[in-house]
């Protein structure tokens, strides 16, 4: 494809931690930066309908990974939409890689962008469920009820440990306590990019 070797910071974090609000502000106030949130790709495809739309629906809807070439395939091809149209080769990728399998799909088509940090925000689970049951009563989003909140949890504790020791590895991961006010989560976060 067109799209050359990009930035990228990989934005990792339980369920309501923060990752959405946090790449939103920074892709508003650090220029060059773009925001791509893998569950908002996912639920724009599953829009369209169609049996890819169902697939991910069905897992969305049971807080389960969605197999790991489809968000790949979404990821990259906002990329390219992205340098396209704004020549932009700066991404925070926000909610991927969550797994082994998620990070091996990454390599296999992507290896030629630089990995630059992977941050992860931090918080207790009890202060993230209230956030998500809060946002839930006017979000729209399917999977903010107890039900499926608590299978998201789940498979967040099954699948991002894993991943965030693989990239410690590479000295790539920052941690970000983030059960503080957004503005100063937002300092500690946009120093981190900046410096990267
Ligand atoms: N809020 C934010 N910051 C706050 C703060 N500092 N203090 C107080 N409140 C704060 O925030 C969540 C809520 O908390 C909001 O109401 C916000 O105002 C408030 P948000 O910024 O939205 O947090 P975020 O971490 O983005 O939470 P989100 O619910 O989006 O996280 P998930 O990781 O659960 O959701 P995502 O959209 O990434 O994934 C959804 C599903 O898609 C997954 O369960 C999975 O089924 C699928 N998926 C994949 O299969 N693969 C992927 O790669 C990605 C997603
Ligand atoms: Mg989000």
């Amino acid at each position: 494809s067109a799209l050359p070797s990009c930035q990228v910071v990989f934005v990792l974090g339980g369920p309501g931690a923060g990752k959405g609000t946090q790449c939103q502000l920074l892709s508003e106030r650090l220029p060059g930066w773009a925001h791509l949130s893998a569950g908002d790709l996912l639920r724009a495809e599953r829009k369209k309908g169609g049996e890819l739309g169902d697939l991910i629906n069905e897992k969305i809807a049971n807080g389960q990974l969605v197999p790991s070439e489809v968000t790949c395939k979404l990821i990259e091809n906002a990329m390219e939409d992205a340098y396209k149209e704004h020549g932009i080769d700066k991404f925070l990728i926000d909610g991927f890689p969550r797994s082994i399998g998620n990070a091996d799909a990454w390599k296999t088509t992507m290896s030629r962008h630089q990995e630059k940090l992977v941050l992860c925000f931090e918080c207790p689970e009890e202060v993230l469920v209230g956030r998500l049951l809060e946002r839930g009563k006017t979000s729209g989003r399917n999977d903010d009820t107890v039900e499926v909140i608590r299978k998201r949890f789940q498979t967040y504790r099954d699948e991002e440990g894993p991943i965030v020791a693989l990239y410690e590895k590479e000295g790539k991961v920052r941690k970000i306590a983030s059960d503080r006010s957004v503005e100063d989560i937002y300092k500690d976060t946009s120093l981190l990019i900046q410096n990267c």
